[in-house]
């Protein structure tokens, strides 16, 4: 058997795949589950509380052979170990890569560098926790001795996504007596709105940046300290308003906040990977440190999952072979993320950036191009407001769109009849993705025949289907941890590195060149091409015009 030094498409059992997806392709749901009456049985599973149905997939045991028979030729039990033993992997970086270790219980082992990392990571929590007690019982005072109220965190990126996405989540949770609010973008509306009806006295900044020299965090985080100063007028004032979550200690200390008030983490955590490491500080002042540390027990107990259940029992595991199959072989290029939860609306996004920074690459590990699709395009809704809007092209339009629907069996609003209308829309959808409706059928229903083939309903149309019983902090830290692992397993058979994301600097360095010639600091002519030439010149003529 060939195994991962022989390049992805020459093996083996990717050529095995390529055939097995000739014959079985037209093969319908209907069908399936015709001859196999159990079929939504046979192909769940349930592990650390999370049920998945994977039945209306359009695979069989044999494609499901196939599929982890490509993931053991693809090294993965090595990488996982890898990756848990904290080698290197991030190779373009040089770093290790271990947000496991930001979960890992008080008392284990988890060593870097000839240094084991988990008291390091404690010592952060605990310094999280007290900081998080002390502001919410009051204790902590702003500058003119009044207690905050408000908390603002300022990042973008893997300094924002993650803990606006749980907060949002797990706002039921939360000290409602606090406003929590979230500013990332460089656009100055994003700052003015966000902090419009709140009183500076009352207001504590975050500023979470891994490096804390990122434009438009360090922008935001100015723009603060004078909105704060205007109001308090002192500069002692920053000490009782601004706390830094960094890796950046003389950054920190050059913006003016003492490093005592300073939340570390560590280079071998990425960015996108970050928001259960002290990034998390706003979702911890805003649900408490006891949630916060039961969200990095689910986080733990799915980590510990993706690294000893068997791969035919692996929750990360069967979610990325089966994007793969997609991916790879019915030339799918997005996956939908449908969660029926009013909490999770921030969720896909969060995973866009978690699966599109990771696996959007086109060179592998040894800098080949490679000859295979890698990551897909997330994107996704909150249900039922995504059916009013864009399934129609899910059931009826010409692509393939894999997707996962998440739902919960109680809800944590339970009114009226809302919760089983909520799960009724779910299950209907996937049903009807699945099975679809015939000419036949739509004929029966009485159409009228130039009607009917406009209401055909061809099915085939793949769905996952994650049940949990509620929306809670430990449910949360499972799904997002199911989701990091699902990533890494799909790179890791790419053989692409997950940890990096070099397509992002490109941008950054050619703005460095534009703003002065926007702001006409440069006494050159404008660098750029013809197209950005002139889009410069029309915004500088136009920017300062009266009318
Ligand atoms: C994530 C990326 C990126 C990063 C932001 C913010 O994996 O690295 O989204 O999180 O660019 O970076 P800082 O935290 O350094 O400001």
């Amino acid at each position: 058997m060939s195994t991962s030094s022989t390049p992805l498409t020459e093996r083996t059992t990717w050529k095995a795949l390529e055939e097995h997806y000739q014959k079985t392709h037209e093969l319908h749901l209907r069908r399936l589950f015709a001859e196999d009456p159990q079929r939504g049985e046979h192909f769940a599973l349930e592990a650390v509380g999370l049920y998945l149905d994977y039945s209306k997939n359009r695979l069989t045991t044999e494609t499901l052979k196939l599929l982890l028979e490509l993931a053991e030729t693809s090294g993965l039990r090595e990488r996982i170990e890898a990756m848990f033993g904290g080698e290197k992997i991030n190779v373009t970086e040089k770093r290790a890569v271990l947000h496991v270790a930001l979960r890992t219980p008080k008392g284990t082992s988890i060593v870097v560098e000839g240094e084991n990392v988990v008291p390091e990571v404690h010592a952060v929590l605990d310094k999280m926790a007290d900081f998080a007690n002390r502001v919410r019982s009051g204790e902590w005072r702003g500058y003119t001795g009044k207690p905050i109220r408000n908390v603002v965190n300022i990042g973008i990126g893997g300094s924002d996504l993650g803990p606006v996405m749980a907060y949002e989540a797990l706002k039921y949770y939360s000290d409602r007596n606090l406003t929590v609010r979230f500013v990332s973008n460089i656009d100055g509306t994003d700052f003015v709105e966000a902090t419009h009806d709140l009183d500076a006295a009352e207001t504590l900044f975050i500023i979470s940046s891994k490096t804390f020299t990122t434009l438009e965090t360090m922008t935001n985080a100015r723009s603060a300290r004078q909105w704060c100063l205007q109001t308090l007028g002192d500069d002692q004032a920053v000490a009782k308003h601004f706390v830094a979550v960094s890796t950046n200690a003389q950054e920190v200390t050059k913006f003016g906040i003492d490093t005592t008030n300073m939340f570390g983490f560590w280079d071998w955590v990425g960015g996108r990977y970050s928001y259960d490491s002290a990034i998390g500080l706003s979702l911890m002042l805003a649900i408490g440190p006891d949630h916060y540390h039961e969200m990095l027990a689910g986080f733990h107990a799915m980590d510990e999952h993706f690294r000893t259940a068997p791969f035919e029992r692996n929750l990360p595991v069967l979610l990325a072979l089966i994007g793969l199959w997609y991916n790879n072989f019915y030339g799918a290029e997005t996956v939908a993320i449908l969660p029926y939860d009013h909490y999770l609306g921030k969720f896909s996004a969060y995973l866009q950036q978690l699966d599109m920074e990771s696996n959007g690459k086109h060179v592998n590990l040894e800098g080949n191009p490679v000859n295979y699709q890698t990551g897909p395009i997330i994107w996704g809704q909150p249900g039922t407001n995504g059916q009013h809007a864009f399934y129609q092209l899910i059931h009826q339009g010409t692509k393939l769109i894999p997707c996962d629907f998440i739902g919960f069996c109680q809800s944590l609003n339970p009114i009226g009849v809302h919760h089983d209308l909520l799960m009724a829309n779910l299950f209907a959808q996937t049903e009807a993705l699945a099975f679809g409706k015939t000419a036949e059928e739509v004929k029966a229903d009485g159409v009228p025949d130039f009607q009917i083939q406009h209401r055909v309903f061809e099915g085939n149309r793949p769905t996952n289907t994650i049940l949990a019983t509620r929306l809670t902090p430990e449910t949360l830290g499972k799904l997002v941890a199911l989701y990091e692992h699902k990533v890494f397993v799909q790179g890791t058979i790419w053989n692409i590195n997950s940890f990096d994301q070099w397509g992002v600097e490109l941008g950054k360095v050619l703005a460095g060149q534009i703003v002065p010639e926007l702001q006409g600091t440069t006494d050159s002519k404008f660098a750029q091409d013809s197209s950005t030439n002139t889009l410069i010149e029309r915004y500088r003529q136009i920017r300062n015009a009266t009318s």
